[in-house]
């Protein structure tokens, strides 16, 4: 069918499930004084299959459902079950709809004690730090995502060099029992920790814009994988509370968190110097495997670090620089243009350079 003979790039597999469409919120919610549309839509993951689609050579496949263990190797028992329950427990509780957005609006105060209530409003506020709602799909949805990124994961122990999982909802603003920044389930700590269970010393770098302080909670005290991210200053940008340079683990985990925050507007040469540092620190660590946490927030249009089109396929080829077995997990990028070009932008440059 096609006439690309003298195509020398090497196929990728991706995973992709449809039923990440059922999250899909459209009640605008306030920024300062105007009120706005969401932007963790569906949308993003038709734009990204779109790109993929223009660029060529990948491989789409669906996957089949995660094992509730695998979710158990991130999140607890008692937050996975909060969230398959929620929507329906809130609808009961408030008598909405099902097309009804639940949200948090109240919260504990921190350092006081805690005597758990048992109202789903509380439940909220207890298990987020964030406004993000969640529908009535919104937990299939997010098993969707994971389900990718488990697949990737199971592929590269397979064997496979790399693969990349369109995983929507994100995931690495999620803690073990904690939802925000349009995270449910933390799809990049599934990725690594399926990689660490199959024995491989397994890394994670994210350059995502945003810091990702799920993930880091999530292995905080964990010895079995590597965490490192670069983003913008989190003094100043969501996830805001952590993210700085002196936060680098405890217990089995001490000195195996990184993270490198850059100034707001950094462009290429600074970046570049920073996931450099990062790329050192995962060859030191003798990593035999890598999740990369795939944000494409970073470009100039989101306002927090300033990358250019050209750069992200100079990610891409670094992270080749690492020669090793690679899951991609897709986290942020919203802008109009820059989730179907910088997507296809990153993995292709690792293909190019593998
Ligand atoms: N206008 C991810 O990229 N809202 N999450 C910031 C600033 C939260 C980002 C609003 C950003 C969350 C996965
Ligand atoms: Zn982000």
């Amino acid at each position: 069918m096609s006439t690309d003979d003298e195509e020398v790039r090497q196929v990728m597999i991706v995973f992709t499930h449809p039923d990440h469409r059922l999250h899909d919120p459209t009640e605008p919610h306030r920024f300062g004084g105007t009120m706005l549309p969401p932007a963790e839509i569906a949308e993003r993951a038709d734009r990204v299959l779109q790109g993929l689609d223009h660029a060529g050579g990948f491989d789409l496949r669906r996957p089949p459902q995660v094992e509730r263990d695998s979710l158990l190797d991130v999140h607890t028992d008692r937050y996975l079950t909060f969230l398959e329950s929620a929507h329906s427990r809130w609808r009961v509780a408030t008598g909405s709809p099902e097309h009804a957005e639940a949200v948090a609006y109240i919260r504990p105060v921190p350092g006081t004690p805690l005597t758990r209530p048992t109202h789903i409003d509380a439940e909220l506020g207890i298990y987020s730090n964030d406004v993000d709602p969640i529908l009535s799909g919104t937990w299939q949805a997010a098993i969707a995502a994971a389900s990718c990124a488990a697949a990737a994961a199971e592929a590269v122990v397979g064997g496979e060099r790399s693969v990349y999982s369109l995983s929507r909802p994100p995931g690495h603003h999620a803690a073990p029992e904690v939802f925000g920044g349009y995270c449910f389930l933390n799809n990049t700590a599934i990725a690594a920790s399926r990689l660490a269970r199959a024995g491989m010393r397994t890394a994670i770098l994210d350059v995502d814009t945003h810091h990702g302080n799920g993930t880091q909670t999530v292995f905080w005290e964990r010895g079995d994988v590597l965490t490192a991210s670069v983003h913008g200053d989190p003094t100043v940008h969501f996830p805001f509370f952590l993210g700085h340079a002196d936060e680098t683990g405890a217990g089995p985990g001490a000195g195996a968190n990184h993270n490198y925050p850059l100034a707001t507007g950094t462009a290429w040469s600074g970046y570049s110097e920073a996931l450099g540092a990062a790329l050192d620190t995962i060859r030191r660590h003798k990593a035999e495997a890598l999740v990369v946490a795939l944000g494409v927030d970073t470009h100039v249009a989101h306002g927090v670090l300033a990358l250019e089109g050209n750069d992200f396929g100079r990610i891409g080829e670094s992270v080749a620089g690492l020669d090793l077995p690679t899951v991609f997990v897709q986290e942020g990028g919203y802008e109009a243009g820059v989730l179907e070009r910088d997507v296809p932008a990153v993995l292709t440059g690792f293909l190019d350079r593998s």
